[in-house]
């Protein structure tokens, strides 16, 4: 399993040598600054391999660009209107420039509107340390009395509704703007302060897109872009929901193994792939995350393993990122897992056996409290969660290939 770390380009608080340092040997990034829908050009891909492979002194970092994450789906092919043709021959020219440029692995996702959904971006945990959290009470109260969706107190059990307007009659201005603040963070363009009235706007463009409706232009998408990827050498994979379950009356497609099955079975190539996201697909009690593994696994081209500590157990409920190895996913499993894909790629001598993988997000410990990065990027958090991943990761293959085997790799 290669071990990789998310990059945001060169404005990222946290750079290539703090990488370096952390004993990470491949990085995933993307172009951030080119529209979604516009073609990445050769240059500004080139441009991004050279920041990489060097640290600030000049010195090789010995780094490359293993994974783009991610290359953005627009809204537009999402819903099938406006430029969604053009934007698919643009999303299929910048494959044909990552290939050219060397690079085989692509994430992306197909959330409608959402990116991921949190209510809070520094819970304060146990420790000391904060992490980001999703509070059911706190986003239906968020849903049904700051945006003011019609009729969104269905989606959300009674008792659930009770709680939230309890809490809504108790807050102030400042609060309630802080929980939408937070609500809207992982949405696109968010950054430059969007209002709950682009929000609506934003939603209202789904009301006629029923789940089968987006699965299906989800298909189309697959149908165009595979083949291509297929010619090049790229294995694209997708994103699963963050959370995997219902939000904002917005239909979700990739929440579950039965989703995964159903797209990966309609476009039946593998250079139709997954990212295997632990955390998102944690968040609910009924996805079997080392069984996906198992199931999967041949599709399985990138890794997330981050951990989440469920407070209910139903399917939609409150949780927080915790620890890589303290929340209700079992990672030893999960990696176990995934080193048995490992050997049996190997064993079938394909060249891409190696399964990428990143820490995800992490928890703000120690000096990440004061040095604030982009919301679950933390430096330290995320070297912590890494080092814990490398551990059993090392435990495990020296068990599974034997002591003298494990040596000579
Ligand atoms: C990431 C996602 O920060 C995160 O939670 O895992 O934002 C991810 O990059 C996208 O969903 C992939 O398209
Ligand atoms: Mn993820």
């Amino acid at each position: 399993m290669r071990q990789t770390w998310r990059w945001f380009g060169p404005k990222d608080l946290v750079g290539i040598d703090d990488m370096c340092q952390a004993g990470v040997e491949g990085v995933v990034s993307a172009l951030h600054h080119i529209e979604t829908g516009a073609v990445w050009p050769v240059e500004e891909i080139l441009k991004r391999q050279g920041e990489i492979a060097s640290m600030r002194d000049g010195r090789p970092s010995g780094l490359t660009w293993d994974v783009v994450e991610s290359l953005p789906v627009s809204e537009d092919i999402k819903k099938q209107k406006g430029n969604w043709r053009d934007h698919i021959v643009a999303y299929k020219q910048s494959l044909r420039h990552l290939a050219t440029a060397g690079i085989e692995i692509v994430c992306y996702n197909f959330m409608p509107v959402l990116d991921w959904t949190r209510t809070d971006l520094a819970y304060r945990v146990a420790h000391g340390g904060t992490c980001m959290r999703f509070d059911y009470v706190d986003f239906a109260l968020f849903d049904i009395f700051i945006l003011e969706r019609p009729c969104a107190s269905d989606d959300f059990p009674e008792d659930v509704v009770e709680d939230a307007r309890k809490r809504w009659q108790g807050m102030t201005p400042d609060d309630a703007d802080a929980l939408a603040r937070n609500v809207v963070f992982g949405l696109p363009g968010a950054a430059d302060h969007m209002t709950m009235d682009d929000v609506r706007r934003h939603l209202a463009e789904y009301d006629a897109i029923s789940t089968d409706r987006l699965r299906q232009n989800f298909i189309d998408f697959l149908s165009e872009v595979i083949p291509v990827a297929e010619e090049i050498g790229i294995r694209m994979c997708c994103h699963p929901d963050d959370p995997p379950f219902a939000l904002l009356g917005l239909p979700r497609i990739m929440s579950t193994e039965a989703d995964y099955g159903k797209i990966l079975k309609a476009v039946d190539s593998p250079a139709n792939g997954i990212t295997l996201c632990s955390g998102s697909l944690g968040a609910r009690p009924d996805n079997d995350l080392p069984g996906m593994m198992r199931r999967l696994g041949d599709r399985v081209h990138f890794l997330h393993l981050r951990n989440v500590h469920r407070e209910s157990s139903s399917i939609a409920g409150s949780f927080y990122e915790a620890e890589h190895l303290g929340g209700d996913t079992d990672m030893v499993a999960l990696i176990a897992e995934a080193l048995k894909e490992e050997a049996r790629r190997k064993a079938a001598g394909r060249k891409d056996w190696s399964i990428p993988f990143r820490p995800d997000h992490g928890q703000d410990i120690l000096d990440d409290l004061t040095r604030k990065a982009q919301p679950g990027y933390p430096s330290i958090g995320r070297l912590k969660g890494l080092a814990e991943l490398r551990g059993i990761m090392t435990a495990l293959s020296h068990q599974q290939w034997g002591l003298e085997e494990y040596q000579q790799r």
